[in-house]
């Protein structure tokens, strides 16, 4: 098994890291027409995705992920993988004026994971499974 030319392989997983800000949505169509969805964060590895976003970008930078919100209290991954997250920032997520429906990595020092408007323009990550390889 391996990742595409292009991405970075993880573990058992891939990903691919955008610059140019789009809106929720249009960021989760980008990542599918590239063979995968929205990064779906595992607890264990937020340090990792914070590195990498550092990294990349070369500071912190706002940077969706594949969570969205499909009721009161209840998220969802773009990648389908069953929703379990406990890593969002203290007081998060707080739906601040009641329109907070997508999942975003802050830009500051700390880089917690935020709830934000889904029609905000921002970098983001995708994440494909690996290819078979023969
Ligand atoms: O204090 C956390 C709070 O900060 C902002 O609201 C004041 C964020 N909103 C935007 O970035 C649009 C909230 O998402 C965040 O919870």
């Amino acid at each position: 098994m391996s990742c595409p030319e292009e991405w970075i392989t993880y573990k058992d997983r891939c990903f691919k890291f955008f610059y140019d800000p789009k809106e929720w949505s249009a960021a989760e169509t980008k990542c599918v027409s590239e063979g995968g969805n929205l990064a779906s964060p595992r607890d264990a590895e937020v340090d990792y995705y914070r590195g990498l976003v550092k990294q990349l970008a070369g500071r912190p930078i706002r940077t969706w992920f594949g969570a969205f919100k499909i009721n009161v209290g209840t998220w969802k991954f773009s990648k389908g993988d069953r929703f379990v997250f406990t890593s969002w920032g203290k007081g998060e997520p707080s739906d601040t004026v009641g329109k907070e429906n997508c999942m975003e990595m802050m830009d500051t020092a700390k880089q917690i994971f935020n709830d934000a408007p889904c029609s905000a323009k921002k970098a983001f990550l995708c994440v494909r499974d690996k290819m078979a390889t023969n």
